[in-house]
């Protein structure tokens, strides 16, 4: 007889065939669910991993724009509301060409598990648009902003969902978002996080995801007796996770050697520190897209068309985007004596690699766990905006620092108690899903 969770990953292939991304999500989360359904038969008997694969909602809609010539443009806009068991649903948007249902859908799917890993009461969700922000005015994403939110506003809401930004959408675009809902419902209500310090925002937000990587990677370094000091340090990407990162491993001692774009990447022996630091807000902002320009800046040597995984480091941080370090890149950086991989985009690497570094005993953080302060600290902006005060950069930082430790813990504690003491993975997913099944069950076949 087939295992419940085999069948459940075949009727998903089969149901699913062209979600690629969501399928290899769901299909890691699920193989880690073995040994608790086996251990737990009310999940069979609920149906909870059937239930859990199928997002409560999926809304597609059209938006429409007009660019500053007058040429009118169509895009596709989503809102997956993936699962709301333990708190409204809670995720990203992304505005990115290759956005389409499979990779909203793999987020959203991730979203429900990291979510419920931060101790707060968030449920899961992502949305987003095929909309390329690259090269665009100002003007011009205003414009597509409030298209946008001229249909999400109907599905979002404080206590309904609460979007934030994603690749593509930073605080330029929170904010337009924000206006037009606001102008739309006549209220003024936390609804998007990422917001502008001045008008609801929290402190730490932007920096949260790379110092939330960094609190979680310190954590993993200490289980192998060490820390950040004096570590070598590749780090992909070059946008606001990357950022954060970089300001908090150079902090504590350790030295960025690498960012990549899509155009290649950078080496830089003696590190990313200073203004160089400063300089990668200045590229993001340029929306060149272009890591070469750190080259030129500061003379130091670019690789066009590849990524940073072939330079020999201690520590490894996949900030870009899905699929980034394959099978190939995790044996590189194994054979070059890489001491722990963290990754810091979602699903950053394929799941041969994972699995490669695991089973040559890497200590391996995954997405869901190590780079929730992101998502943890904008719990943290719904709740100082539910108690209309402002906590300050220090109040916060102690808060995503503790959320960090206890999400690390958790995964070790639930990795040991499943029989796989040290895989932080399987303990990842034992542990965001307990809560969440626990929450389905109690609540009834809704
Ligand atoms: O992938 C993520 O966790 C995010 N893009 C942040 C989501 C959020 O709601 O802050």
């Amino acid at each position: 007889m087939s295992h419940y969770v085999d069948e459940v990953i075949n009727d998903l292939k089969t149901r699913y065939y062209w979600e690629k991304e969501f399928l290899q999500a769901a299909e890691e989360v699920l193989n880690s669910l073995k040994l608790v359904v086996d251990k737990n038969p009310k999940y069979k008997k609920y149906k909870i991993l059937e239930r859990i694969v199928e997002p409560e909602r999926i809304i597609c809609f059209r938006v429409p724009w007009q660019d500053d010539k007058g040429e009118y443009h169509i895009n596709r806009g989503y809102r997956v509301q993936f699962n709301s068991a333990i708190g409204p649903y809670k995720g990203g948007l992304r505005f990115h060409p290759s956005v389409n249902l499979s990779v909203l859908k793999f987020l959203g799917f991730e979203q429900i598990f990291k979510n419920s890993l931060t101790t707060l009461p968030m449920g899961g969700g992502k949305g987003g648009s095929d909309f390329d922000p690259r090269g665009k005015s100002d003007d011009e994403v205003m414009r597509f902003c409030q298209s946008f939110m001229n249909e999400l506003f109907r599905h979002i809401g404080p206590d309904t969902d609460v979007p934030a930004g994603d690749i593509g959408v930073g605080g330029r675009e929170i904010g337009y978002l924000f206006g037009q809902y606001k102008k739309l419902v006549n209220e003024f209500t936390g609804v998007l996080t990422g917001k502008g310090i001045k008008w609801g925002g929290s402190l730490i937000r932007p920096e949260a995801t790379g110092f939330g990587v960094t609190y979680f990677a310190q954590e993993v370094l200490k289980t192998i007796g060490t820390d950040f000091k004096g570590k070598k340090v590749a780090i992909s990407g070059f946008g606001n996770v990357a950022w954060g990162a970089v300001t908090k491993i150079t902090e504590l001692g350790g030295k960025v050697v690498t960012l990549s774009g899509p155009d290649g990447f950078i080496h830089d022996p003696d590190g990313v520190s200073g203004e160089k630091i400063d300089y990668m807000i200045e590229m993001r902002n340029s929306g060149r897209d272009k890591v070469q320009d750190y080259a030129d800046k500061f003379k130091v040597k670019f690789e066009a068309g590849k990524r940073p995984w072939s330079i020999p480091v201690d520590v490894a941080i996949p900030c870009a985007t899905q699929n980034e370090l394959d099978i190939d890149d995790a044996k590189q950086l194994v054979k070059n004596g890489v001491k722990c991989v963290v990754e810091a985009a979602n699903m950053p690497c394929t799941l041969d690699a994972v699995k490669y570094f695991i089973d040559n005993n890497i200590p391996f953080g995954p997405a869901k766990a190590a780079n929730a302060g992101g998502v943890a600290t904008s719990g943290l902006e719904m709740t100082q905006n539910s108690m209309r005060l402002s906590w300050t950069r220090e109040e916060v930082d102690a808060k995503l620092h503790q959320i960090m430790i206890s999400i690390h813990d958790a995964c070790q504690y639930y990795a040991k108690e499943y029989g796989c003491p040290g895989n932080l993975v399987n303990g990842a997913n034992i542990a965001g899903f307990i809560k969440v099944a626990d929450a389905m069950i109690d609540q009834g076949l809704v």
